[in-house]
């Protein structure tokens, strides 16, 4: 809807540049993660390509605000399409409400700066500069105005695509996804205004490391969608400033790779490919069956921790040959010699070898400690707590439980307030677990660190897990 609304308002005019026909025409930018459509002609053109930059208050995360500097009022930038041999003819804008000098150095240039000596400009003015694009390529654009770093940090940079005389196969859908780091002066997910912290940005200390400017800007409701079928296509980019990324998508494989943004197939079959600061990679790839997939940087605590992890979501049909789900989950007692050994020689002498069942502590102890913490105390702002928690106590103290059972068999993500805090954050859900197993941990959780409600039992952990499979489907 949005791309034919943009098709729409571009036009296509004739001009006559220096006695030869050069149709003349007005790049279509897109607003990420849409990517401008596919050029369809065969011929070169004229492009003109307009940006304006736009200084502006917007959401790092949930209750975060922080002052971007940006290229069409978003971060990334306005995703640039143009064909191999275009001649663009290239507009600088810098809003009149805007307090500095920008400009902009593109990486599809050939020439001194690409571009940024010749479209240095002061808030209320516009520069023109034009130049050929000989090289195709999925390219960076960036501010490069002093301190040039400072202006990458708060959000001056995208993505220009320069189709290449033979375009790339069709393919049903394309995304644009840009990862880039911030450094601010307060921590994570501290609420309110952040600052740009000069000292972080060279310690090369990062506060959020995102996709597309901002924590969550492509989980829940702006999940990247696709079906059952279809080819995807991602025009992946890194702003930095300082940091590469480990690009991954969980559950898929990358068929093709044109690494670093380049025009040959460099790679099939990848699973993580490297994307450079001020760099870019094209990826393709058929989804066989439905479900989520999460895009993350695998250097991972950034993207749990500083918020580098998006969504694919994928409708269609389960395609049990290639994915099954789970097919077994029963009793696994292991290699009883090598319990014993866990146990001290003692223990082993007076007491013959018996398998116990886990306790609710075991079991919190190896599913639930590593994200809500030793004493259920959680992390502020990234996990919630467990101990003395409200939430927890509501919903282990009503009538029918089944959401708190969720929270473990489906995972939990969105929005939620603990103790008057607000999180946002991803609980994968939790593999593994017998009902039983699931009664213990939640009897457990929700009957220590000063909390009190009725035991979980088996037989209501299968209802409620009945009643959750069921409104899955
Ligand atoms: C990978 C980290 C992770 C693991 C492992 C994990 N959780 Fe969570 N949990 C979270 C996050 C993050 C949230 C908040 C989700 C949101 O913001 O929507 C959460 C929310 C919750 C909540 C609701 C909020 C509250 O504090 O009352 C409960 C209850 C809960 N988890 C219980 C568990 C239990 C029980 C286990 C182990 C069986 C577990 N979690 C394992 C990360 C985790
Ligand atoms: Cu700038």
């Amino acid at each position: 809807m949005r791309i034919l609304m943009l098709l729409l308002s571009s036009f296509v005019l004739a001009s006559k540049l220096m006695g030869a026909e050069m149709p003349v025409e007005k790049a279509v930018l897109t607003v990420p993660p849409e990517v401008s459509p596919p050029i369809m002609r065969s011929h070169a053109a004229k492009v003109v390509v307009e940006l304006e930059v736009i200084e502006k208050l917007g959401k790092m995360a949930d209750g975060v605000d922080y002052v971007y500097w940006t290229f069409g009022g978003t971060v990334p930038g306005k995703f640039i399409r143009v064909r191999e041999g275009d001649t663009v003819e290239f507009y600088l804008l810098n809003h009149p409400a805007n307090k500095l000098p920008h400009n902009i150095d593109l990486h599809a240039v050939t020439g001194p700066g690409g571009g940024a000596a010749s479209t240095f400009t002061a808030p209320g003015h516009k520069s023109k500069f034009t130049f050929k694009a000989i090289n195709p390529g999925l390219y960076i654009y960036h501010c490069a105005t002093a301190p040039v770093g400072m202006h990458i940090a708060n959000g001056m940079y995208g993505l220009i695509y320069v189709q290449p005389e033979k375009p790339l196969p069709k393919v049903d859908r394309e995304y644009y996804i840009l990862q880039s780091d911030f450094y601010t002066d307060k921590p994570y997910g501290t609420k309110g205004l952040s600052n740009f912290s000069m000292k972080n940005a060279i310690d090369e200390k990062p506060t959020y490391v995102v996709f597309n400017g901002s924590v969550g800007s492509l989980t829940g409701e702006n999940a990247l969608k696709a079906k059952v079928g279809e080819t995807v296509r991602l025009f992946v980019g890194n702003g930095g400033p300082n940091l590469v990324s480990s690009f991954h998508v969980i559950g898929e494989i990358f068929d093709r790779v044109y690494q670093e943004g380049g025009v040959k197939v460099s790679q099939e079959q990848v699973q993580t490919t490297l994307v450079p600061a001020g760099g870019s990679a094209i990826v393709e790839f058929k989804l066989d069956t439905n479900g989520t997939y999460i895009l993350v940087d695998h250097s991972i605590f950034r993207t749990f921790n500083k918020g580098s992890l998006g969504m694919l979501k994928v409708d269609g049909e389960q395609n049990k040959e290639i994915y099954s789900g789970k097919e077994l989950d029963e009793a696994y007692l292991g290699d009883e010699s090598v319990a014993t050994t866990l146990k001290s020689k003692d223990e082993t002498k007076t007491s013959p070898v018996k398998i116990e069942r886990l306790d609710g502590k075991t079991l919190y102890a190896r599913n639930c400690l590593m994200c809500h913490q030793g004493e259920g105390q959680g992390l502020e702002g990234v996990f919630p707590p467990l101990a003395k928690a409200d939430l927890l106590n509501k919903l282990a103290n009503q009538k029918d439980r089944t959401e708190l059972i969720s929270f473990p068999i489906l995972g939990k993500s969105g929005k939620l307030v603990v103790n008057g805090k607000e999180y946002n954050g991803v609980m994968t859900p939790v593999s593994g677990l017998s009902d039983s197993q699931l009664a213990s941990v939640l009897t457990y959780v929700s009957n220590t660190w000063g909390n009190k409600a009725p035991s979980f039992t088996e037989g209501e952990i299968a209802k409620a897990r009945a009643v959750l499979v069921k409104s899955k489907k």
